[in-house]
């Protein structure tokens, strides 16, 4: 049993400027190509999320560039800073990506903390790669960090990370932030290489998830296969001398709700989202449906809940239309290939039915879109459907939300995604239940303006406070202080 923590090395509070974000790729893109190839800062993503975060000099980046390297030497023109972020690059190889984030990563770890939606494939040889490809980003992290620098490690890819960097940097504050769930520990258990990830997990000062539950399943894993004792949101984790306390907690992400608010404000977009509207044949009702194409999103199961709906009367064909904007995700994982024929099946056999000459009754579109043109269609659409199996958090929820500057729109949200802990104003449904489903699409085709509108206002009020800005400010407070 633990007694009196012992604070671990870290003594002095580290200029704020001095943070590295470690995560599986580098927010940056290629322009051009050959020799007129340069790079700029992508848009969107964890980099905008934590733009306030990084502002002012010092902070590095070190991550994939998404380029593929021969046998790990560094990306050609790859600058080592851009708009002054400092660029920590992380090459890697085909092998790399097979194994580590589309084996590993993508085939074992994404669906087991998925609830398993999809059966788990564990390769020892994955695992081995998983390691060392983590390992190389801890060597490079360690490498760029100042003496008692602030260091942010993100996601799934790169749980053994923290534990790693510190063995070579006990002088670093490192948070550890999981994007997606993290499981009950009866399925966790599974996980060939759990106590790796445990510990590699525990290697920081503060572990954060997006929810309540998912950090309870974290301590409860912690307990049960660790054998050590949380105390309320504390781990002592047992070091060489004494203990070190690790803290653990639930840090719900936000959007950058303002600049959402503000595109979808702009008289181009309004005049794109009315055009979308005629193009879609002026239906009075349209439902919108915006996803990565991946079987935790339960997309195949929406459409068949609005193909029936339709079919039964539910939702009157003449006045509802559906449009699904599903962007292509990890098509070399093979899961991914046969979501995609679920959903084109169902998407086929619903416009088989119910479609007529020139109008379908979904609107299918399997690609990526601008920004602008993403902000025109949740300007454009009377309701969301979100309905994932699980899901961390879902953000599209709430771009959806901060951009119905009118408190108009409805939306439809699973409640086994992290949104629905927050978002209470919502048609909360159990995906897996269709009849519910069905009556849910029923009901919204059927609420009042002013049901909507009140509604919209709880939703509105939520993801406005709740924005990104303020969940990396909470993190990295909570960091600076996980040792007082
Ligand atoms: C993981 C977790 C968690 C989508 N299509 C286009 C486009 N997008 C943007 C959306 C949104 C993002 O992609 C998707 O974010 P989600 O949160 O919905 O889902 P995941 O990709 O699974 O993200 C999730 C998240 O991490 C953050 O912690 O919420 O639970 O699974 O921002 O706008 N953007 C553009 N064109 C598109 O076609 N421009």
């Amino acid at each position: 049993m633990p007694q009196t923590p012992v604070p671990g090395p870290v003594t002095a509070t580290s200029d704020p400027q001095d943070l590295i974000v470690v995560a599986n790729r580098l927010p940056i893109e290629a322009v051009g190509e050959g020799p007129d190839m340069t790079w700029q800062r992508s848009p969107g993503g964890l980099v905008s999320a934590l733009e306030p975060a990084l502002q002012g000099a010092r902070a590095t980046w070190i991550g994939w560039s998404g380029h593929l390297s021969g046998s790990g030497e560094a990306t050609p023109g790859l600058p080592e800073e851009l708009d002054g972020l400092g660029i920590g690059e992380v090459p890697l190889t085909e092998l790399d990506v097979h194994d580590y984030y589309e084996g590993l990563a993508n085939g074992a770890i994404w669906p087991l903390y998925h609830d398993a939606v999809a059966t788990p494939i564990y390769h020892r040889h994955e695992f081995e790669r998983y390691v060392d490809v983590n390992r190389r980003f801890a060597d490079v992290g360690a490498q760029s960090a100042p003496p008692n620098g602030v260091v942010w490690v993100h996601d799934y890819q790169l749980q053994l990370v923290p534990r790693l960097l510190r063995e070579q940097r006990p002088d670093m504050r490192i948070g550890f932030f999981l994007h997606i769930p993290f499981p009950p520990v009866e399925l966790f258990a599974q996980l060939p290489w759990r106590r790796q990830i445990l510990e590699g997990l525990l290697g920081a000062d503060l572990v954060g998830f997006q929810t309540v539950t998912s950090a309870q399943n974290f301590l409860s894993a912690v307990r049960r296969l660790l054998a050590l004792r949380p105390g309320g949101d504390r781990v002592e984790v047992p070091e060489t001398h004494g203990y070190r306390t690790v803290r653990v907690g639930s840090f719900p992400i936000g959007i950058d709700a303002k600049s959402f608010e503000a595109l979808a404000m702009t008289p181009a977009v309004q005049a794109r989202a009315r055009e979308i509207r005629r193009e879609l044949g002026d239906y009075p009702l349209i439902f919108l449906g915006v996803d990565r194409l991946d079987y935790t999103k339960g997309i195949d199961i929406r459409m068949r809940a609005f193909g029936e709906a339709v079919r039964d009367g539910i939702l009157d064909a003449d006045q509802v239309t559906m449009l699904q904007l599903a962007i292509p995700s990890r098509e070399n994982v093979e899961e991914y290939r046969r979501i995609r024929d679920d959903v084109e099946l169902v998407v086929g056999r619903v416009n088989g039915d119910l479609g007529r000459v020139g109008d379908p009754a979904i609107h299918y579109l399997r690609q990526a879109v601008s920004r602008e043109e993403l902000v025109a269609m949740y300007v454009a659409a009377d309701a969301l459907l979100v309905t994932p199996l699980r899901d961390g958090m879902n953000l599209v929820v709430k771009e959806y939300v901060a951009c119905r500057t009118d408190n108009t729109g409805a939306v439809v949200l699973s409640e086994f995604t992290g949104a629905a802990q927050q978002l209470h104003d919502a048609f909360l449904v159990n995906p897996y239940d269709l009849d519910q489903l069905k009556r849910t699409l029923g009901a919204v085709a059927t609420a009042t303006p002013e049901e909507l509108s009140e509604r919209m206002e709880g939703l509105r009020t939520n993801v406005f406070e709740h924005d990104v800005d303020r969940w990396a400010r909470s993190f990295l407070a909570t960091l600076s202080g996980a040792l007082t």
